[in-house]
């Protein structure tokens, strides 16, 4: 007997709609929300929140709807003077993905001028690895997200002559799976989210050429379920974040065309929170801005009118790459 497929089942009164002002309105009560519960327990990730709050905003056009100053003092506030390195928050340890989505924020506003780039350029560099890979922080966790990570930061601040890139890429090459996946290091499970951070990586490297594109491809396809929604792997649910992660490789791949723009993108409309704005993991779930931020990022890349065109590489508005003169690679 086959295996039922794991999916979901979506709503006849499902939202079918983009509801704009709403998650702009559910960011931006967001970030005024210093005194809840739920603001307090996530302070271990606030500055990648911001980022995803504030590139959802401007994708929708409503960047000027917010307008405060302090967040720039904060994300300089966040940099420690020793390392270089930029935390989630004040009282917490720097980190390759705080640091990276603070300079994501700075050069979206054109303020990167505010942060000791130098410092930032020494601390991304001195967790290079001997084998080219990247730890996250000085405590040592290895994982190919910290390798897009340092090299993200790094290309937007162009200063990629400060690490080994030869090293960094073969250390990628060696996370490479039979099925033409990446996991998150050598011999680990083929994982969207960790493919994302290796074509992501290889893209800004210009290392495109290493993948087994095709084999790859039809992998990411597959991750397409009956409700239209993707998977990060074989045999799990749907998850909006997975329409950005595999959506944005198919379109470094060259083969976004490989899956039903059409069923995505109502599986993407059914995860809209009418009441509250904002956009959850799955119909019917608590909206947020991670899911958010992926949701609208990928019906960007579907074309979406009303939506700015995003980078897939670097997931922030393309006219942000352009402005810095960035091209990454993405084959045709
Ligand atoms: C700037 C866009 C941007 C990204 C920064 C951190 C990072 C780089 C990317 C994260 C990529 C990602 C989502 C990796 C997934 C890691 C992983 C193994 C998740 C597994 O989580 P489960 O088991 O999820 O909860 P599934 O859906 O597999 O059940």
């Amino acid at each position: 007997m086959a295996t039922p497929i794991k999916d979901v089942v979506l709503d006849e009164n499902r939202p079918k709609t983009l509801l704009a002002e709403k998650h702009a309105d559910f960011i931006i009560k967001l970030f005024h929300s210093e005194d809840n519960y739920e603001f307090a327990i996530t302070d271990y990730l606030r500055m990648s929140g911001m980022y995803w709050g504030l590139t959802a905003l401007d994708l929708l056009h409503k960047r000027d709807k917010l307008l405060r100053v302090d967040l720039f003092d904060f994300i300089k506030s966040c940099q420690d003077p020793e390392s270089g390195g930029i935390s989630a928050s004040l009282n917490h340890d720097p980190h390759l993905l705080h640091t990276l989505s603070a300079v994501q924020i700075l050069c979206m506003y054109d303020k990167i001028d505010i942060l000791d780039i130098e410092g930032v350029v020494k601390y991304v560099a001195s967790l290079q690895q001997p084998d080219g890979s990247f730890s996250g922080d000085k405590w040592g966790e290895i994982d190919t997200r910290f390798s897009f990570c340092a090299v993200a930061t790094l290309s937007l601040l162009k200063r990629m002559d400060s690490i080994d890139v030869d090293k960094a890429v073969k250390f990628i090459e060696t996370c490479k799976n039979f099925d033409g996946g990446f996991g998150s290091r050598p011999l680990s499970e083929s994982h969207a989210g960790l493919i994302y951070c290796c074509l992501g990586f290889l893209s800004i490297t210009n290392r495109l050429d290493i993948v087994d594109r095709d084999t790859l491809a039809w992998w990411l396809c597959e991750r397409q379920l009956p409700s239209g929604g993707l998977n990060g792997r074989p045999e799990k649910l749907p998850d909006v974040c997975y329409s950005w992660w595999v959506l944005s490789s198919l379109k470094l791949l060259g083969r976004l065309h490989w899956i039903s723009s059409t069923d995505l993108e109502n599986f993407i409309m059914a995860c809209q929170d009418g009441e509250t704005g904002g956009i959850s993991d799955r119909p019917g779930d608590v909206a947020d801005p991670y899911h958010t931020l992926f949701g609208l990022a990928a019906l960007s890349l579907l074309g979406y009118s009303n939506i700015k065109m995003v980078n897939p590489t670097y997931c922030m508005p393309q006219e942000v790459i352009d402005r810095l003169g960035l091209k990454p690679q993405v084959l045709a």
